[in-house]
């Protein structure tokens, strides 16, 4: 079958097309653009952010040192035993926190989950970056990642990236139900520029 050209249907293969420049598409006069480097089009690396000014949570467990700021103490250990995990009541929509300061563009999270038992209380959590601060923080904020899946949580730690980076005073961790919040360690990271 041959295909009559019509002018509508004529193969542009092989033309060469001079885009004319109009008024409307020229460039300004005697500007200069030089591309500025953006924070994405920059090398960057992941620096763990290590200045907090507290950590709280809703509820504080019965064994007194399950505090929320065990969560940034700097242990992992996921055996609660250890005593460097945070353990709120089994109370409705628990939440914990921590107060950065200052906004800081957060790009990664990693949660260290217990691991001597009951890591899928952690199942639905959300996790959230900004600068509101009202509990229970189950909104307010952008959400890091995805809401915590029977899947993700079963490696451990639990890696959530932020992308693109959310900037934020506040970091919580929310769970939509009545349960046990535990974190054995909240890991922050931020991009920085690399000096080249
Ligand atoms: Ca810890």
């Amino acid at each position: 079958m041959t295909e009559k050209i019509t002018p509508f249907s004529k193969p542009t293969g092989g033309e060469i097309i001079t885009e004319e420049i109009t008024p409307s598409s020229r460039p300004t006069g005697g500007e200069i653009i030089t591309e500025e480097m953006t924070p994405s089009s920059r090398p960057t690396v992941n620096v763990k952010v290590t200045k907090f000014v507290e950590a709280k949570q809703s509820s504080n467990y019965g064994y007194s040192g399950a505090v929320a700021g065990k969560a940034i103490d700097g242990k992992t250990d996921g055996n609660f035993g250890k005593k460097t995990c945070t353990h709120t009541q089994n109370s409705g929509n628990p939440w914990w926190y921590v107060d950065l300061g200052s906004p800081i563009p957060i790009s990664k999270i990693v949660i260290y989950n217990r691991g001597d038992c009951c890591g899928n209380r952690l199942r639905d959590a959300k996790v959230r970056v900004g600068n509101n601060n009202v509990s229970p923080f189950d909104k307010g904020n952008d959400q890091c990642g995805a809401t915590l899946s029977t899947s993700m949580i079963r490696t451990n730690p639990i890696e959530i990236v932020c992308s693109p980076p959310i900037t934020g005073q506040y970091v919580s961790v929310y769970l939509p139900r009545r349960e046990f919040l535990t974190l054995c360690e909240v890991e922050l990271y931020t991009d920085r520029s690399k000096n080249v």
